[in-house]
């Protein structure tokens, strides 16, 4: 099995360097298949395949649209989009050399001294830097970004064993521990190869460059396959924390490899020869049958990544008993489990889902990490099914539970994404790095990949996801040229004014996404009322479309005050407050001087002097729309006060009218370290 595991450092050196001379070879040096040809004998069009390339998938109802057909121009994302590409990734680049993620690979062929860096999980830190930088060369070439990226690659895979395996952390002395149970199960040699197939994947899809991909092959081709998988005379494996199983699925998307469906599928299903305490199944969230769970439970991550994988599995084979497990976790999802920010993950201890309904604010975990893999599911089950309900979930954690996840500048980071906040006990929500270093890249990865999230394709025509100033120039799935441009303010203002122009005057159908949250939408094509929006749907607009049609939309995006079920005890007696797609929260620092934030409530009396009024602040937190609002401060603060007194009905008398600023929840703490609240007391009557 593991040669590697007995060698000198002196062999591992001499052979890791043929490997990475073995790297650089065509596919079909190493594998006996062209580059870029596919086993059904078709040739892939790398540049063409999107976020997931399921157009060949039976069971997708919809088709991806490739990152390069959409320019997100100027506007919210297209800000963000560009910090991320020209901040973000170049920043976190450094801090990975600085940190030792390199030096990790560097080591192995003598070309560093430096000691090992960082947890069991630090290659994957650099896998998921690479996926960000193809998803941003996807858009258009950088050759700096480009330049520094192959030598990336290079060092990583030139520490590639002949065996396949690839992994910096069990080397040396921990060579012998590869693939142990129990190495399985915290080890995350599954998780990195996971990440590595992602970022290979995205770093083809832009520049048709295989030397990644061709590494990743061999460690499944080479090490895993011939020695692990469900038959009597292989070993076991348990997946630890699932991100293997989407890796091997669009692995087999890429190449039309049938073997790495099935072996994501072995993965799927769990390996009953292990044998771990019934708690590793829940935490761990892989090795019992996935079509055997009924609801959301351990590391939140580690769910979201199999829920991932799950779909991306019943999109291959029409599997419905997975359809109907991902449906009951999806209920679990939003009628228990699910901050209203989008985030997930109740619990830091664990960093895992809570028992349902138990979604504290100020404790709240809701890891960046866990609100991306909540967008990458419900874009798996919106692909399978083409339905609205998954667009809506993935607007609202886009926007503000991933979001809230890098600073406006695009350098400090959030682990956590609280709805509450106290800095009096000196947590630090923002940083520019972390050893555990998970969510930074995540979110580059994220931002990077947004354009193949806006629009999908079906037989019948073209859906459209998400709003903001773009250039769609793709085609039909019948291959009529197809570009719809995006002109709008969104999310600051409901208007939308989309041209959409087909090459030739053609049938089809143009699914309009009218959010979950909007009322009074009105649609217009060419000017002409269209009946027939319903908040939570896509409106399917059919016609013969011809070049110079422009379809309307205004969506009434007055703020809506939000009440949780009442079995979410944190927020009873509270509300939130959303404005488009935008939840907001309130800052310390924006309220007036003598106002202690834990000591006010919104004031939603009928006779209430406002409910809200609304202002672009251009100058604030890189352009927002603020709410004001008249609420009430109590007279007497609460600190200080005694911890438990008779009960007394609240009286007006006791509060005094302060004006309060709401903020959107994804700008907090980007000033001075804050109280902040998302929920907040409210007096009815
Ligand atoms: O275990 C790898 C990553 O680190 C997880 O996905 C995160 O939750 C963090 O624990
Ligand atoms: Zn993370």
């Amino acid at each position: 099995m593991a040669k590697g595991a007995s060698w000198s450092r002196r062999e591992f050196v001499g052979t890791a360097i043929s490997t990475a001379a073995a790297g650089a070879l065509p596919i079909h040096s190493l594998l006996g298949a062209p580059t870029g040809a596919l086993a059904d004998g078709s040739t892939a069009n790398w540049k063409d395949e999107g976020v997931l390339f399921v157009d060949k998938s039976p069971y997708a109802k919809l088709r991806n649209v490739p990152v390069h057909a959409v320019t997100i121009t100027e506007g919210f994302w297209g800000a963000r989009r560009e910090i991320n590409v020209n901040s973000s990734i170049p920043s976190m680049e450094k801090l990975l050399e600085a940190n030792g993620r390199m030096d990790n690979f560097l080591r192995l062929v003598g070309k560093s001294d430096a000691p090992q860096k960082g947890p069991v999980y630090s290659d994957s830190d650099v896998y998921k830097w690479t996926e960000a930088v193809g998803f941003a060369l996807q858009s258009g070439d950088r050759p700096e970004l480009r330049a520094l990226t192959e030598k990336i690659i290079k060092e990583v895979v030139a520490v590639q064993e002949p065996s396949g395996y690839l992994n910096t952390y069990y080397v040396g002395d921990k060579a012998k521990m590869r693939m142990e149970p129990d190495v399985q199960r915290w080890g995350h040699e599954m998780y990195n190869l996971g990440h590595m197939m992602q970022g290979a994947i995205a770093y083809y899809r832009a520049t048709g460059d295989t030397t990644l991909l061709d590494a990743c092959r061999r460690f499944v081709d080479g090490y895993l396959l011939p020695n692990f998988g469900p038959g009597a005379d292989k070993k076991p494996i348990f997946s630890g924390h699932p991100e293997m199983e989407m890796g091997l699925i669009e692995l087999y998307r890429t190449t039309g490899e049938k073997k790495y469906l099935d072996f994501a599928g072995y993965f799927l299903q769990g390996d009953d020869r292990i044998k771990f305490p019934k708690r590793a199944y829940v935490y761990h969230f892989c090795g019992i049958p996935f079509t055997s769970r009924t609801h959301l439970e351990g590391h939140a991550v580690r769910a979201m990544y199999a829920c991932c994988g799950a779909t991306d599995y019943y999109m291959e084979t029409g599997d419905t008993t997975y359809l109907k497990t991902l449906n009951t976790l999806w209920e679990d999802l939003v009628t228990s489990q699910m901050y209203v920010t989008g985030g997930v993950g109740a619990r830091s201890d664990g960093e895992a889902f809570g028992d349902s309904y138990e979604l504290p604010n100020f404790t709240a975990y809701g890891e960046s990490c866990a609100a991306i893999g909540n967008m990458m599911w419900n874009w798996r089950m919106l692909t399978a099914t083409g339905e609205a309900k998954y667009a809506d979930v993935i607007e609202r954690a886009l926007y503000n539970g991933i979001n809230s996840g890098m600073s406006l500048d695009g350098t400090l980071y959030c682990y956590r994404n609280p709805l509450g906040f106290d800095p009096s006990g000196g947590d630090h929500i923002r940083n520019p790095w972390y050893d555990t270093t998970c969510c930074p890249p995540n979110l580059e990865r994220t931002f990077a990949s947004l354009p193949g999230y806006f629009y999908s394709t079906s037989k019948d025509g073209v859906y459209v996801h998400l709003y903001d100033n773009s250039v769609l120039d793709w085609h039909l799935e019948d291959g009529t040229g197809l570009k719809i441009t995006q002109k709008t303010k969104y999310p600051w203002d409901g208007g939308v004014e989309i041209g959409v122009s087909p090459a030739k005057a053609t049938d089809f159908t143009f699914y309009v996404r009218i959010p979950g949250w909007s009322n009074g939408t009105q649609v217009t094509v060419n000017g002409k009322a269209v009946s027939g929006a319903t908040a939570g749907q896509y409106l399917a607009l059919t016609r013969k479309w011809a070049a110079g049609d422009v379809v309307g939309l205004r969506f009434g995006m007055a703020p809506q005050v939000l009440e949780a079920n009442r079995r979410v005890v944190d927020d009873f007696g509270r509300v939130a407050v959303q404005r488009g797609p935008l939840v907001y929260c309130l800052e310390q620092v924006d309220q007036p001087a003598g106002t202690v934030l834990f000591d006010v409530a919104l004031d939603l009396r009928p006779n209430a002097p406002g409910k809200f009024h609304e202002e672009m602040k251009s100058d604030l937190l890189g352009g927002i729309v603020v709410l004001k609002h008249v609420g009430a401060a109590y007279e007497k603060p609460s600190e200080g006060g005694a911890l438990y007194k008779p009960y007394a009905a609240a009286s007006a008398a006791q509060d005094r009218a302060v004006e309060l600023t709401m903020i959107p929840y994804y700008a907090w703490a980007n000033r001075a370290s804050t109280q902040m609240q998302v929920w907040t007391p409210v007096i009815r009557a």
